[in-house]
């Protein structure tokens, strides 16, 4: 999900092809722009060429959303100096729990500032609220319960009046907000002279205040720093929840025993050591961990307050989290735990070994003639000196293993 101004981050595997790009001018990139839904991720300060991108991994580069159209869906795309980048829809596509909406990338509208925060209750009050993508569809708004009567609307901000209220507003309990989490990001160097943060005292720390669209965070953007969110978490349905996280290095989740309050909370996570990005099924951190929560009961439609927090020391650094919804009589719904099987072949691997004799050995030189499995063809190898050392042997003979068997070699001499 993003919007105007928001950060995303592309995930690829360019596999080989780093090794085919040569020569780049200092202003390129390997690749040549990513676009969604036809509109181009501005990469600029995050990206340069000397950024390195590892074959056959997943590499993430993260660029701004500008002003692009607001849509449910779009596509994601790449261009690459050697071609475009083929999506993979199975890992790229994202679904409502029930699957009646999915969608590659989501754009959504955005509020950056409301003219006031107090009113009266006789209404009348002109508001203006600005942002962004407010000219994409009908525009409705709400406040405190009242229809605040839209009166223009343009891309960067619309005009409403407010509505009569019967009463004040009730500030003695908590409002449910727009989508997406509070998220209160502390770097160390600007907030904490340079000091280690620790998991406990993360949602104490000096912050920045930013909009997180998802309850996670980006892959590796540097060490010392903690986040910790706010959220509000409203069931799809009513039934049994459980929650999953992984992360590098510490995080938690917590989770209010009941809807439209903040407290109390309960523990629903603990991460003390880092676990790969989005391990959720990995068993291999077990001790004293608990990256699955224990089964909850939601009540539909019900906001439940949320609250996760995520340090990091140094190394790498990620935070993602998940849901799971239990219940099996919802039409098109996943069931995450059950669908997954893994199966895995891997061969018996023996390697085999050649011993080539050279008797007597003097200035000479020799070539070696291969039948090869695969096409049963011969294919003859470099020159190779009678007295080669096992360098020189290897480069006579290595373009015959890697080509037709695709296998390196070791040679002793
Ligand atoms: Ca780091
Ligand atoms: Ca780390």
């Amino acid at each position: 999900m993003t919007y105007y101004e928001s950060i995303t981050e592309v995930w690829f595997n360019p596999m080989n092809t780093m090794t085919l790009i040569k020569d780049l001018d200092g202003d390129e990139l390997p690749f040549i722009n990513a676009k969604i839904g036809g509109n181009l991720i501005d990469f600029e300060d995050r990206v340069d060429s000397e950024t390195s991108f590892s074959n056959w991994k997943l590499n993430t580069a993260r660029g701004q959303i500008g002003e692009g159209t607001i849509s449910k869906n779009q596509n994601i795309t790449m261009m690459w100096e050697t071609g475009t980048g083929a999506i993979q829809e199975v890992e790229s596509m994202m679904c409502d729990f029930n699957n009646t909406n999915c969608y590659q990338a989501k754009s959504l509208p955005v509020i950056f500032e409301i003219s006031e925060n107090i009113g009266y209750t006789t209404g009348g009050q002109n508001i203006t609220v600005k942002g962004f993508g407010f000219d994409a569809g009908k525009v409705n708004a709400v406040i405190d319960g009242k229809n605040c009567t839209v009166t223009a609307t343009s891309r960067y901000e619309f005009d409403c009046t407010l509505q009569p209220k019967e009463t004040e507003s009730d500030l003695s309990h908590p409002y449910v907000g727009q989508n997406g989490a509070t998220r209160y990001f502390t770097n160390s160097t600007e907030h904490r002279n340079g000091g280690w943060l620790r998991i406990q005292n993360a949602h104490t720390y000096n912050n920045t205040q930013m909009l997180s669209l998802d309850l996670s965070a980006e892959r590796n953007i540097g060490d010392k720093i903690s986040s910790f969110y706010k959220n509000w978490f409203v069931p799809p349905e009513t039934g049994r929840y459980r929650f999953y996280m992984s992360c590098d290095q510490q995080c938690r989740m917590w989770i209010a025993e009941c809807p439209n309050t903040i407290t109390p909370l309960t523990r629903l996570l603990t991460l003390n050591t880092w676990t790969e990005t989005r391990a959720f099924f990995s068993t291999a951190y077990s001790n004293d961990n608990k990256k699955v929560s224990d089964w909850i009961h939601l009540t539909k439609g019900e906001p439940y307050y949320m609250e996760t927090t995520y340090v990091e020391y140094n190394g790498g650094d990620h935070m993602s989290t998940g849901v799971e919804f239990e219940q099996t009589a919802i039409v098109n719904h996943h069931q995450t735990m059950k669908e997954i099987q893994e199966l895995k072949i891997s061969t018996d691997q023996t390697k085999e070994q050649t011993t080539i004799d050279v008797k007597n050995p003097d200035d000479a030189s020799f070539k070696l003639l291969f039948k090869s499995p695969k096409t049963s063809k011969f294919v003859q190898s470099g020159t190779i000196k009678c007295k080669s050392t096992e360098a020189e042997f290897k480069a006579g003979v290595k373009a015959y293993y890697w080509k037709e068997l695709r296998s390196d070699i070791k040679i002793t001499r």
